[in-house]
């Protein structure tokens, strides 16, 4: 049994070791990132038993970015290595002041070479939920086709669906994203949005707004991250505001949303009301920026709870 299976493209991320204009970067840290890939690895970490569906290149880097998901202890057995197709690659840019920017080499991503059709049914069968993302949709018209697929299937066997639309503009057009992504909402039990994203989608501007355009698809639970604000949430009527987490120290924020994602799964699949689930993943989210990398900062249960103050750390 699985609590959590997600479908995603994996890539190594290149983190410059220096700042300013990617052209002068001489050296680079390997690491490895993608949404969904984040995503599975913080819910392996929070405890959850976690499946990732994905197509590799069967080359060196997809061995990497493998043995680096089963180390995490993540179930692996829908990740295929495929000839053919390099492992997808994103080199990032970080200037002086800390802003930056992604440069994908993933137009041929093995993710390309997966259909519709081959999904293993009997491997949802065996989970709980079903998280999608926005960036495997983004990456190619067919990796649309293969999400409709997957929530068609999700839903026949009764998973729950959680859904980040993760708008990645280097991807697509805000026009294609919205087009796609709203045709996965009337599938959708929990949506988990950035405050940009809804406007993209809706053209709303405030929360109210914005949990009024998700539920009239029928989502059951619609979260609001607000990043250094919190987040607020919606669920049967009743909207609760989130306060923030205040981090140790701001040192990278990508992977944050997933983090927090994870947490607020986390929180559901073990039946803590909205209050909570959401205090966990504010708690989450605010750790994950403190460490460099896509998904380093990703903690574990207890590290969560010394966070928290709920637990003792012992330092030696
Ligand atoms: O959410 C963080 C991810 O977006 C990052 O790890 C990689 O940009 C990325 C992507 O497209 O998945």
């Amino acid at each position: 049994m699985l609590d959590v299976i997600t479908i995603g493209d994996g890539m190594i991320t290149f983190n410059p070791s220096t700042t300013g204009p990617l052209r002068f970067v001489h050296s680079f840290e390997r690491k490895i990132g993608g949404a969904e890939l984040n995503f599975a690895i913080g819910c392996a970490r929070l405890g959850l038993k976690t499946g990732w569906i994905s197509c590799l290149g069967n080359d060196e880097f997809g061995r990497y970015i493998l043995n680096y998901m089963r180390g995490e202890g993540i179930d692996t057995s829908e990740v295929r290595l495929v000839d053919g197709y390099p492992t997808s690659l994103n080199f990032k840019e970080i200037m002086g002041d800390g802003s930056g920017r992604t440069f994908y080499y993933r137009k041929d991503s093995p993710t390309l070479t997966m259909l519709p059709e081959e999904l293993n049914e009997d491997y949802f069968k065996k989970a709980k939920l079903l998280h999608i993302t926005g960036v495997f949709s983004a990456i190619a018209p067919k990796n649309v086709d293969i999400i409709h697929k997957a929530l068609e299937i999700a839903k026949k066997y009764g998973l729950l669906i959680s859904f980040d639309p993760n708008i990645r503009l280097k991807l697509w057009s805000e026009e294609q994203a919205r087009q796609t992504l709203i045709s996965f909402l009337p599938y959708v039990d929990i949506v988990l949005t950035g405050e940009e994203e809804a406007q993209i989608l809706f053209g709303v501007t405030t929360p109210e707004e914005m949990i009024d355009s998700f539920k009239a698809f029928g989502a059951e639970y619609i979260v609001i991250k607000r990043g250094e604000k919190g987040s607020i949430g919606a669920y049967q009527g009743e909207k609760i505001v989130a306060e923030p987490y205040q981090p140790r120290k701001v040192v990278d924020t990508v992977g944050a949303g997933d983090g927090f994602d994870a947490g607020f799964i986390y929180g559901i699949l073990n039946h803590w009301d909205l209050k909570k689930s959401l205090s966990f993943a504010n708690a989450v989210g605010a750790m994950v920026v403190s460490v460099k990398g896509d998904n380093e900062g990703l903690p574990y249960y207890d590290d969560v709870l010394v966070f928290l103050g709920e637990k003792k750390s012992i330092e030696r």
